[in-house]
């Protein structure tokens, strides 16, 4: 056995399939404290599913009233994780819209802009990417502006996920035959053209694509991006968030200077110069494809292949991103042919994955608990990057502060790994400062204080799965195994 098939040997039990963990309606949490407790929790529900209500347009959410006012892509698909609890069918909706918008090429933008919108309300804007005319040769749609660059592919996991919640209503509105062709054409875009590294994995080409816009291990690969100049753009993200909390005007120049780039070539992919391989991307890759084997099942298709596909996935980010002396996943900057040193929380997310050794998962958690990250000790929440890193801020966007979709999905993959007791306590954590923070869009990982904007929507949402969450959930129904379709 080599290394790589050693580091996911797996157990047979294993074979995940991301099932909820409660039918919609079921007891909501009950958390040990008695009636206070339970008030808290109600008044939580309550807080949530205003958000959500608030946020909604009528066909999607955004994911903040003002900082973000249009639909963005792996929000929606968190959201709708959430969304479901409430209302399967909006949550069946929200993922719908989104991918009305994806292009003939299979991409789904992450930003799907909303007509009424002014302009002037969100940078970069319609204008700045314009979709329909740049994006002609890779089949953006005509009737609706879009970005052209992606997010993570969290969608398959989500539709998966809201057609568990009332599988009736799914199989009545056709909605898992609806959406699996555009899923699977997205992952076949994604694993078709954007294997830029030429190992398997999937490369973003823009810090936005991979969601965690100015974490640290995109520095060194940024450094060779020329900054477009600060007067040439103007930055609506100031009007809403206090600069220490953003980027800085020196990362938007970058930002916009790659992102010009990308359109200016006709969204054509492989010749950048930014290209990177991320483990979260790629762990969300993953998980997806393990849903989609799931929803062929369902629909009566094969599933082997994609079940298949995740191993070999999983094998290619043990391979090309474990590093086993920092007990995480790394960065791959592939123009510049080396993996990033930074720790990040994107190094920790494939703990969502069964597929991963025992060995892997142990030194995960570990490096979860130890002093880098800090979970139980100095943090209750991830910081999403390395307590003891020289970047470390714990205020500025992903330079540190404790995001909820990351402390989400942590909490899954503990519980998925048989460490209910740490899953629990990021759960109370999770829950206790979505409430006190007023659903911040992230917080400060030592005191929970909100940053950047307030009733965010996948804090809510996220917030709504973890209510339902039962707390005797064992990893069998968390991660139901064994349907291999
Ligand atoms: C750029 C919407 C998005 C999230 C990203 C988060 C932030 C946008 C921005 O907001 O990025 O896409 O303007 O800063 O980093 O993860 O999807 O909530």
């Amino acid at each position: 056995m080599d290394r790589t098939t050693q580091l996911i040997a797996r157990p047979a039990e294993c074979t995940v399939v991301y099932d909820p963990a409660a039918p919609p309606g079921s007891p909501h949490v009950r958390a040990p404290g008695g009636d206070a407790r339970t008030t808290g929790r109600s008044v939580l529900r309550r807080g949530a599913e205003e958000v959500l209500e608030r946020n909604w347009t009528g066909t999607s959410t955004v994911p903040s009233l003002g900082l973000y006012p249009h639909q963005w892509s792996w929000d929606s698909a968190f959201i709708a994780i959430g969304l479901r609890h409430v209302s399967p069918r909006r949550a069946q909706t929200e993922l719908e819209t989104l991918l009305a918008a994806q292009w003939g090429d299979g991409r789904v933008p992450h930003i799907v802009f909303n007509p009424s919108v002014p302009l002037d309300a969100y940078f970069p804007s319609p204008d700045f990417w314009r979709s329909s005319t740049a994006g002609r040769a890779a089949g953006a749609p005509r009737t609706v502006q879009t970005s052209g660059i992606v997010q993570p592919p969290v969608h398959a996991l989500a539709a998966w996920l809201v057609h568990r919640a009332d599988p009736e209503l799914s199989r009545a509105r056709g909605f898992l035959a609806r959406v699996y062709p555009r899923l699977a054409a997205w992952h076949r875009y994604l694993l078709h053209r954007r294997d830029l590294g030429g190992g398997g994995l999937v490369s973003v080409v823009h810090p936005w694509e991979q969601g965690m816009d100015n974490a640290p291990a995109w520095d060194a690969p940024l450094a060779r991006v020329t900054p477009a100049p600060a007067r040439s753009f103007r930055r609506a993200d100031l009007d809403h968030g206090a600069a220490e909390d953003r980027p800085t005007d020196l990362d938007y120049g970058r930002y916009v200077r790659l992102a010009a780039g990308y359109r200016d070539g006709g969204y054509a992919d492989g010749g950048g110069e930014f290209a990177v391989e991320d483990p979260s991307f790629n762990a969300l890759l993953i998980a997806s494809e393990h849903a989609l084997a799931r929803i062929a099942h369902e629909l009566g298709a094969q599933a082997t292949a994609r079940h298949a596909r995740a191993e070999r996935l999983t094998a290619a980010l043990v391979d090309r991103l474990w590093d086993p002396e920092r007990g995480l996943f790394l960065c791959r900057d592939v123009r510049g042919g080396t993996l990033v040193g930074e720790r990040g929380v994107s190094g920790l997310v494939p703990l969502i994955l069964p597929g991963l050794a025992r060995e892997v998962v142990s030194a995960v958690v570990r490096t979860l608990r130890g002093p880098h990250f800090g979970l139980g000790t100095t943090t209750r929440l991830v910081p999403s990057y390395d307590l003891l890193g020289e970047a470390f801020d714990p205020h500025r966007y992903w330079r540190g502060p404790a995001w909820f979709n990351t402390g989400w999905l942590i909490e899954r993959g503990l519980r998925l790994h048989g460490r209910p007791a740490e899953a629990d306590a990021l759960r109370e954590a999770v829950l206790d400062t979505a409430l006190t923070s007023d659903f911040a869009e992230y917080v400060d990982p030592y005191t929970g204080e909100g940053c950047g904007t307030t009733g965010f929507g996948w804090t809510a949402a996220l917030t709504l799965d973890l209510l339902h969450q039962d707390s005797t959930t064992t990893t069998s129904t968390v991660f139901k195994g064994g349907d291999r379709g």
